[in-house]
């Protein structure tokens, strides 16, 4: 584009979406996340014209690099898979190349660039030097035995340890790889180079160099928003009805630290359905289920006198509730559910999940005063902790579980006061979804203009 075409804000932020969309064709997730962020952060571009000539937009919605690569392992009766693996290297603007690898059968890339794009503002929001990628595989890890689970890590990280590395790209988890997924591909990667390069890989087990906290991060990261939130709305946890979606790392974390809070956490849920349990979900039996076992979440009823099962996931959302929190996965809430929860008097929305909410829900939320923490703050604390990680490991250092958690608080206060103080500079006092775009993205843009065109 040139120049002149630039003057005018809003037709330039379009003219950038509309180049994003085609040339990206089918790729409805990475559209929705570009433009989520570009178009809350017009106000900021009126001010700092110099970015438009730098061509920072266009440059910002290009991946540095995408590479997909096959997989092929043997399963449990001899039979050959193939599968497919990404990685998107999204910016590197401001460190390495950091964020998880996701193995899901929906892993598309639209999704790992959509979740690229989006952890590149997010990383900038933790103050850590770390720029922005993710990666992962179709493969489908439900129902899967150890030895396929560890064959196919084996065989993804074969491919994957070119592009990676602890000055490069760190990849850590995220759906479907937790830290039996990070210790089988960390001891492949280890085997390829020959060299124990802990800062490479971060989400390890504390046994080989991983963080304490990090499994805790997200979720109670989470909560620690969350509540700060609340707070500075003269509002607290304390005996608020809470709903979770999802049961895995980031749902078990969040309803643990909301309980440890006050709070009453109702009901939790997995892709098969949820669970209602009016006594309060009982936090180790869903560990038990779900980390140890790895069972539906139908067992839990087993266990519990005063819990219900039902089969249809989305319904968790018909349940009158204070606070909810989405911890599932993207786009659980649209428009229908954000007015089912506003008609049962939601006070306010916590995205543990990437991109859990649509752009309509989001627009409801915000039209009718629900408190909203956006994903990309509000989930922050998962890899502010695999910052933390990185660096421990570069120090040969081990730091306490309070030394992290403290450290964990304090980034998720800041990210909290960054947002509603940016917010407020732009005159939108509260919308932290615009205030987290725009501080994150100036933060990006800056960065970028002192390294030129590259
Ligand atoms: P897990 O794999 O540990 O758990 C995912 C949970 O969500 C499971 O309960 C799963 O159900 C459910 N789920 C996944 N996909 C779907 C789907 N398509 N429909 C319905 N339910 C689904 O992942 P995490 O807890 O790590 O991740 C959850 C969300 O949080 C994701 O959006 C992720 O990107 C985000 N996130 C994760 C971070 C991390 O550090 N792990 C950091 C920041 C964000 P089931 O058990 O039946 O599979
Ligand atoms: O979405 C996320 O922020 C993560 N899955 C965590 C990434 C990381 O590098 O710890």
């Amino acid at each position: 584009m040139e120049i002149e075409e630039r003057v005018n804000v809003n037709d330039y932020v379009f003219k950038v979406l509309e180049t994003v969309k085609l040339r990206n064709p089918g790729e409805k997730e990475f559209h929705q996340a570009v433009e989520e962020v570009l178009t809350s952060i017009t106000p900021l571009l009126e001010e700092r014209k110099e970015y438009l000539e730098a061509g920072i937009l266009e440059r910002i919605v290009e991946p540095e690099r995408v590479v997909y690569f096959r997989v092929p392992w043997i399963d449990d009766k001899g039979r050959t898979r193939v599968n497919r693996g990404f990685r998107v290297q999204f910016n590197s603007a401001l460190g390495p190349y950091k964020g998880g690898l996701r193995f899901h059968p929906t892993v598309n890339t639209s999704i790992v660039k959509f979740l690229g794009f989006e952890q590149i503002f997010k990383n900038a929001l933790t103050g850590l030097p770390m720029g922005g990628g993710k990666g992962g595989s179709d493969f489908n890890p439900k129902g899967k035995s150890d030895m396929e689970i560890m064959k196919f890590c084996q065989s993804f990280m074969t491919e994957l340890s070119r592009y990676i590395g602890d000055d490069i790209d760190v990849p850590a988890g995220d759906i479907g790889v937790g830290d039996r997924e990070i210790g089988y591909l960390f001891g492949q990667f280890k085997r390829l180079k020959g060299a124990y390069e802990v800062g490479a890989l971060t989400g390890k087990n504390i046994r080989i160099g991983g963080s304490l906290v990090r499994k805790e991060a997200t979720g109670y990261g989470l909560i620690y928003f969350v509540s700060r939130m609340l707070e500075d709305n003269g509002l607290t946890l304390e005996n608020k009805k809470v709903i979770v979606s999802g049961s895995g790392n980031v749902a078990i974390y969040a309803i643990e630290k909301a309980q440890q809070l006050g709070a009453k956490v109702l009901a939790c849920s997995d892709s098969s359905g949820f669970v209602y349990d009016y006594d309060g979900i009982d936090v180790e039996i869903l560990k038990a289920i779900k980390e140890k076992q790895r069972k539906s979440l139908t067992e839990y009823i087993k266990f519990r006198p005063n819990a219900e099962y039902n089969e249809n996931s989305k319904n968790i959302w018909k349940i009158p509730c204070d606070i909810a929190l989405p911890c599932a996965t993207q786009n659980e809430i649209d428009e229908e559910i954000a007015k089912i929860l506003i008609k049962n008097g939601v006070k306010a929305v916590g995205e543990g999940a990437n991109m859990p909410t649509t752009k309509e829900g989001i627009d409801l939320f915000i039209k009718n005063k629900v408190l909203f923490a956006p994903a990309k703050a509000s989930n922050a604390g998962g890899v502010a902790v695999s910052g933390l990680e990185m660096i421990q490991n570069a120090g040969k250092t081990y730091w306490s579980y309070e030394e992290v958690d403290q450290r964990l608080k304090k980034i998720m206060y800041e990210i909290y006061k960054i947002a509603s103080e940016t917010a407020e500079a732009f005159n939108e006092p509260g919308n932290l979804l615009k205030g987290a775009n725009i501080a994150s993205f100036e933060k990006v843009a800056n960065a970028m203009l002192i390294q030129g065109i590259v």
